[in-house]
């Protein structure tokens, strides 16, 4: 008698119950119904054909954004299978759009690739989208489900002959869940370019069909990403240390080398998530690092000038870039914002790995370890001659001198929870801030923007000292390790500049000065982008203040002819009532929040604009200029 399977109908019936759970609540599964949860959905099914890279079937992946603000993801893996799944009796494609987990719960043979929330999988995007389309080729066919809010609208069915195989999907999040939001191409490109390094030998393309932009991210591998972050930076020594090693269910990516600056970059992924907070594979290989260096130079006898003392963790990092990806089933993720790899096994996984590797590294590329080990000496001597400093002179270090810099304009509250500082590039339009602003709630620090040309890319010497001196104290929550958010003075720190070259510029000074020096505050979200308008258009009485040339030409259709349209091009042409209305006034301004996405963009920026390499500098800005007017870091 073959046994009932009627208890798998009646579990798949209560999962299927599920999704309606996912609409009540959808917070819960993607974080939030805002920018970033709109954003999740694309990233749910983007990893899902990452999956299938992984799994070594699919090589090309493409994502389009369409004319009716849907989006498709495609890849010519093996499709999604068609048949009736073994335990549920509906197809594969059903499991995976309307079945919760399902990718989890029914793991394919490669890595489940968790998207940031841990891969909810393609049954939420199903769920939280007006409607789903699937398409799959596979077994010389063509089959297509569509869905709508988590239900079958249309089941699957052969549609024709096909060529090849491979899975796309095509969806429109839910306006009653998100509001209309637009797609953010930046962060999609950011994403696609970190894959195309991430996953090497597949080809990402990504295409805009309202304006017909296209573009193709490949590569080969970490070396690559580790290039490509250090643009304008020369290495100390070429090619850069490189490991890539399975063991069992873990395997190790890693590419780093040193340039001549002074601060530790250390970028690290699990299963091609960013881990912002690092966690134990970062802990592993600072570990193999400083212990294979000193052992070296103790080897080679070159430790004699530091009287025997060792060499730090953090004279050991100084000019270090190194890019970690690991990949391990079932990661565990802790940390403010789940972005901090919490496996113990991955750190002995890691530390033994590069301890072995590491060591062979220096022992044949003896000109790789000298450059190393010295400019380590020279990380320690300084270091303690700044201690000796500290401990000789004992006066308030800046950090700590209690007395406010005197260009800033404070706000009258106390409560850091409602209180704003805009930190605005030069003094005319800081005096017409400080005119326009609410002074109860919003403190103006005006500061220079010129960019002088500094020997190394370091913030604080391209910033002059007291200008950072007077950002550090006027925020107050200290640097580096000492950073701590929640002594910082101020809830929001919006960075006000022209929406020219300069202003871009020192955006993207103020975001690299933050991302190295406080990289707390852009990991909770503490640090802003005021956009101020580009046009005020004006018919008759009517005037409008318009953020973008699409906005523009919508209006110029809308109104037709005699309107005279003022292109600004600073904050300074505007004057305090227009700086309030348009671009400082909580009610009816906009602000960019700046993700870490956006940091980690200003920082390579950076390194272009003030790195060594001058003839790159001049190129980069040539191709970009007529975008860096817009730059939007
Ligand atoms: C555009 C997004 O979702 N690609 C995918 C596959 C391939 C398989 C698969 C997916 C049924 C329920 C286990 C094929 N052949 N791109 C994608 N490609 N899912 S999603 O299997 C799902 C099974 O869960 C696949 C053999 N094994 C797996």
């Amino acid at each position: 008698m073959a046994e009932v399977r009627n208890e798998y109908g009646a579990e798949a019936i209560r999962v299927l119950k599920g999704l309606e759970g996912v609409r009540r609540r959808p917070a819960m599964y993607i974080g939030d119904t805002g920018r970033r949860g709109f954003h999740h959905l694309l990233l749910e099914i983007l990893d899902n054909a990452v999956d299938e890279a992984l799994a070594g079937y699919a090589k090309n992946i493409t994502v389009t954004l369409h004319a009716d603000d849907s989006v498709s993801v495609e890849d010519d893996g093996r499709g999604i299978p068609t048949d009736p799944h073994p335990e549920l009796g509906i197809s594969g494609v059903e499991v995976v759009f309307t079945v919760l987990h399902a990718g989890g719960k029914f793991d394919r043979k490669a890595y489940q690739v968790s998207g940031g929330l841990h891969g909810v999988g393609a049954s939420v995007v199903n769920a939280l989208s007006e409607w789903t389309e699937v398409i799959v080729k596979r077994d010389g066919k063509v089959w297509r489900a569509r869905f709508s809010r988590g239900e079958v609208v249309e089941p699957l069915h052969v549609i024709g002959e096909a060529n090849g195989t491979g899975t796309f999907v095509r969806f429109k999040p839910d306006p009653e869940i998100f509001g209309h939001q637009t797609w953010d191409k930046e962060f999609i490109r950011h994403r696609l370019r970190e894959l195309s390094y991430l996953v090497s030998g597949v080809r990402f393309r990504f295409v805009d069909e309202k304006t017909g932009e296209e573009e193709v991210y490949e590569s080969g591998g970490l070396v690559d990403f580790l290039l490509y972050v250090d643009e304008g930076n020369p290495p100390l020594f070429s090619p850069p240390f490189y490991v890539k090693k399975r063991e069992g269910d873990y395997e190790l990516e890693l590419a780093l080398h040193y340039t001549d600056t002074d601060d530790e970059k250390i970028i690290s992924f699990v299963n091609t998530i960013q881990t912002t907070e690092g966690g134990t594979h970062v802990t592993g290989l600072r570990a193999a690092l400083t212990k294979v260096v000193n052992e070296y130079a103790q080897a080679h006898n070159m430790l004699r000038e530091l009287k025997g003392k060792t060499l730090s963790g953090e004279d050991v990092r100084e000019g270090l870039t190194a890019i970690i990806h690991v990949k391990l089933p079932e990661p565990q993720f802790e940390g403010q914002t789940k972005t901090k790899l919490g496996t113990a096994a991955a750190r002995t996984f890691v530390e033994g790995i590069v301890a072995r590797e590491f060591r062979r590294f220096l022992e044949e590329n003896p000109k790789a370890a000298q450059a190393i080990i010295q400019k380590a000496i020279v990380a320690a001597k300084s270091r303690a001659a700044a201690r000796k400093a500290r401990e000789l002179v004992k006066r308030k270090s800046f950090l700590e001198s209690d007395t406010l810099p005197g260009k800033l304009s404070d706000c009258i509250t106390k409560n850091p929870e409602e209180a704003e500082l805009f930190i605005v590039e030069g003094d005319s339009a800081g005096g017409s801030a400080k005119q326009a602003r609410d002074r109860r709630t919003q403190a103006i620090l005006p500061i220079r923007g010129k960019i002088r040309n500094v020997e190394k890319a370091e913030v604080v010497k391209v910033l002059s000292n007291a200008e950072v001196r007077a950002i550090i104290s006027a925020i107050g929550c200290g640097i580096k390790d000492e950073c701590d958010p929640s002594k910082a003075r101020y809830k929001k720190i919006i960075i006000m500049s022209d929406a020219d070259v300069d202003g871009a510029h020192i955006r993207t000074l103020l975001l690299t000065l933050f991302w190295r020096f406080m990289k707390p505050l852009v990991e909770q979200g503490y640090i802003y982008i005021a956009m101020p308008p580009l046009y005020r258009v004006q018919k008759g009485k009517q005037v409008r203040y318009l953020y973008s040339d699409e906005e523009l030409e919508e209006l110029k259709r809308e109104w037709g002819n005699n309107i005279t349209i003022q292109r600004y091009k600073g904050l300074g042409e505007m004057n305090p009532e227009q700086l309030w209305e348009t671009t400082m006034n909580p009610e009816t301004r906009t602000l960019k929040k700046v993700t870490v996405e956006d940091a980690i963009e200003a920082d390579h920026l950076f390194s272009i604009l003030m790195g060594k390499i001058v003839e790159r500098r001049r190129e980069f800005i040539e191709q970009n200029a007529q975008f860096v007017k817009n730059l939007d870091v």
